[in-house]
């Protein structure tokens, strides 16, 4: 078991685009290993390898509540292929931005396509908790938080506080 520690905002990784997975070899296999530890110990119900400083576009995901059997899903270089017209508010967390959960609209249905863990490619329709949270791990590929959607105000307050505690983290 290895849980890698978990970025926070305002790291500059968090901004960055991730590279394509080229192959799934040992790395890649003990990066989604450690990535499922990582998200089951913080708790949380996704992660993207950004998120454990390594750029590169993996996500996984668990929607599985504590009394029901595990669902893990992984994504390699996942992308949106389709998105339907309606959208859903619905409140979002993010690990690299603890303790915070704010209301974002996304769209509520998406078509997605990624490789899995045996580099299968793999296209599904997403609906509901798990079409968000595929969004927001998808995002995060791209350098792109959920605070993003949040008002100007909202948004600039939350970077403050983060900036603020960064400052005076470096600062002891
Ligand atoms: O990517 C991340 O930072 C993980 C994030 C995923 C997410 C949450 C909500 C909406 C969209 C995407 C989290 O897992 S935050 C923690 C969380 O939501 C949770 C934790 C324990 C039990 C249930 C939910
Ligand atoms: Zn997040």
């Amino acid at each position: 078991m290895a849980v890698r520690p978990i970025l926070i905002i305002p790291d500059a990784r968090l901004r960055a685009i991730a590279e394509p997975v080229e192959e799934i070899n040992d790395e890649i296999t003990t990066l989604v290993k450690d990535m499922f530890d990582t998200m089951y110990a913080a708790p949380g119900i996704g992660l993207a390898a950004p998120q454990v400083g390594v750029l590169k576009r993996v996500v996984v995901i668990d929607l599985a509540k504590e009394d029901e059997s595990p669902d893990p899903i992984v994504m390699i270089n996942p992308e949106v292929i389709e998105f339907g017209d309606e959208t859903v508010v619905t409140e979002e967390g993010c690990l690299s931005i603890p303790d915070l959960y704010y209301e974002v609209e996304r769209p509520a249905d998406i078509k997605v396509r990624y490789m899995d863990q045996d580099g299968k490619v793999v296209e599904r329709k997403a609906s509901d908790r798990l079409a968000i949270c595929m969004q927001h791990e998808i995002d995060h590929l791209d350098g792109v938080l959920y605070i993003d959607y949040l008002s100007r105000l909202k948004r600039d307050r939350v970077i403050k506080k983060f900036d603020k505690a960064a400052k005076r983290a470096t600062a002891n």
